[in-house]
């Protein structure tokens, strides 16, 4: 679903619904207050914020302004994990399946202007085989210690699944409810539905604009940063030229923006892009021509008391310290995040790889996933909500799938996806998929990539503590890579470090192993052309499920959750200063 983001400009007019709403349990008789947008988990002590599994609803009332009269006027939700039922005075109105893309209810037809009705959101969390992400069907948890074949524990096994548990296939917090802005927005009747920006180097602008009404005439204007005119155009689709383009270029140099400005009847719509070409070329990934070299560490939608939900002065804060890093992108590990992120690195010239939420992907009996419809619905819709990003430069398909035990059939699952990517996008981007330490030598899929990204955790999660070895064994296989000719992101690598912890000899778990472990990772990768980028996991710590490998969530942040940098961070900066 192609829905625009809401603006508020001459034309359109959009009421924010953030705020306190009602909120219970399903069951429940009592509503209680919550916040909206945030995840619901961290608001209360009741540990079944924590770990209920199921439905539940959030209320509030909503008035539809008399002046809207004569107006389309309908709900945009930005977000609702995992799923979500909209009711209107009780009945029906809208359903969403997925918890990080926006969609649309309409309210013409069942509201006038003027009106007011009860608006209910049940929202589900529970993960399973059929979402994405995927939840832990009986199988094994993510780093539970399982035991599997003990009686006693299958037994409790059994009694948990009884109890209706949630088990996540992945190692996040599985942070739920409305996590993203809720808005009633209003456009005329006709009305512009969708925009698509092709810009090149040489100042052409293929663009086409989709509506939906009676009007006959779309009309284009291209604003420059000073809102002067620098091209403009008649009709639904076409090319546009620039005369002298300036280009969007990555942190450091100069992310130009221009501003698409379309008319329609009565709407007006202000499309903001930049001029700049993405491509693959040999081992080389380049920008405007120019090889480009990702630093940057992965992140993810996570804070104390707001869980995943949106918060733009976390989003300012978390840029200006990839500024503070010298860190010129990051991976949307593990889902599309909110709109307003992209926004800012558009403006910010922080380059995204977005990745769909495809994470847990582990083999399943002959990798029978039946997901491959969903899986290409939910990228369709990522790439339908980003496409005019300059700040996104690569799609990935997901994080970690299990690409090795199945070689054919993983392939035979990805590479359909692979080739999706690159039709739906009409910038043609490059698409990946984040590779899983794995049997890189049989599988077939992430080395079927435009660029290869690879997770490593040689001296943690294997070889641990031993920088020696785990140098020794990295080199071993960036040797295998550099003969399959591709261009090399090292996606993930880490090393869980308790912020104060330290030790004279640098040892697991302390600020001096994150360090060094990092020291002899680069050591690797600065001695070969072909890897051309690295991106630490991950930027924060960050909130997961509980389980024996987690001290209060996953602790391999440059910072800590609330942001104070740890040695490593200080490391990173004076390395990227340099690169
Ligand atoms: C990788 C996953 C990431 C985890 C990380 C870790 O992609 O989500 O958080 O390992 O274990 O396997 O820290």
């Amino acid at each position: 679903m192609s829905t625009l983001y809401p603006q508020n400009n001459a034309s359109r007019m959009v009421t924010d619904l953030g705020g306190i709403w009602d909120f219970r349990f399903r069951g429940d008789e009592r509503w209680q207050p919550v916040a909206v947008p945030a995840s619901y988990n961290d608001q209360s002590p009741d540990p079944r914020f924590r770990n209920y599994a199921g439905i539940t609803e959030y209320r509030r009332k909503i008035t539809v302004p008399a002046a809207w009269k004569g107006l389309r006027f309908c709900l945009r939700f930005d977000a609702v994990a995992h799923s979500a039922r909209i009711l209107l005075n009780g009945r029906e109105i809208a359903a969403h399946r997925g918890g990080f893309l926006p969609f649309e209810a309409e309210l013409n037809g069942l509201m006038e202007a003027g009106e007011t009705a009860e608006l209910t959101v049940e929202t589900d969390n529970r993960i399973n085989h059929d979402t994405l992400p995927i939840g832990a069907e009986g199988g094994t948890a993510f780093f539970g210690s399982d035991n599997p074949g003990i009686p006693a524990v299958e037994a409790g096994k059994k009694l948990q699944e009884e109890r209706g548990i949630n088990r996540p296939a992945f190692d996040f917090f599985n942070y739920t409810g409305i996590q993203r802005p809720v808005r009633l927005i209003a456009t005329p009747k006709s009305y512009i539905r969708d925009i698509t920006l092709v810009p090149s180097l040489s100042g052409n602008v293929r663009y086409s604009v989709e509506t939906s009404g009676t009007e006959d005439t779309v009309r284009v204007e291209i604003l420059d940063a000073e809102g002067q005119c620098a091209a403009r155009g008649v009709g639904g689709e076409g090319i546009l030229h620039i005369p002298q383009p300036r280009l969007w270029e990555p942190w450091p140099g100069n992310p130009y923006l221009y501003t698409a400005r379309i008319t329609y009847g009565e709407d007006l719509y202000e499309q903001a892009f930049g001029i700049r070409e993405v491509r693959v070329e040999g081992t080389r990934f380049l920008i405007n021509g120019k090889p480009f070299r990702f630093h940057g560490p992965c992140k993810h939608e996570d804070s104390p008391f707001h869980g995943r939900g949106t918060d733009p002065c976390l989003n300012v804060t978390d840029i200006n310290l990839y500024h503070w890093l010298n860190a010129n992108c990051f991976r949307t590990s593990h889902y599309p995040y909110a709109e307003e992120m992209y926004q800012l690195c558009d403006r910010e010239g922080i380059v995204i790889v977005d990745e769909t939420p495809a994470v847990g992907m582990w083999a399943s009996e002959q990798y029978g996933w039946n997901l491959a419809d969903y899986h290409l619905q939910v990228l369709t819709d990522m790439i339908a909500r980003d496409k005019n990003h300059p700040c996104v430069v690569m799609w990935s398909l997901g994080n970690e799938p299990d690409t090795d035990t199945y070689p054919d059939a993983a392939y035979e699952y990805w590479h359909p996806l692979y080739e999706a990517a690159h039709r739906l996008d009409p910038q043609d981007r490059p698409v990946t998929v984040v590779g899983c330490q794995n049997r890189y030598e049989r599988e077939k899929v992430i080395k079927s990539m435009d660029v290869v990204l690879i997770n490593r955790y040689y001296g943690w999660y294997n070889l641990s503590g031993d920088l020696e070895a785990a140098k020794y064994a990295f080199r071993m296989e960036l040797d295998w890579w550099a003969e399959q000719h591709k261009p090399v992101i090292l996606s993930e690598y880490g090393a869980d470090t308790v912020a104060g912890l330290h030790g004279a000899v640098a040892e697991m778990f302390t600020e001096e192993y994150q360090v060094a472990f990092y020291e002899a990772m680069s050591e690797c990768l600065d001695e070969r052309d072909f890897v051309i980028g690295e991106m630490p996991w991950n930027f924060a710590d960050f909130a997961t499920c509980q389980g024996p490998m987690r001290v209060g969530g996953n602790r391999k942040g440059l910072f800590t959750r609330d942001r104070r940098p740890k040695m490593a961070a200080h490391w990173f900066r004076e390395r990227w200063k340099t690169l």
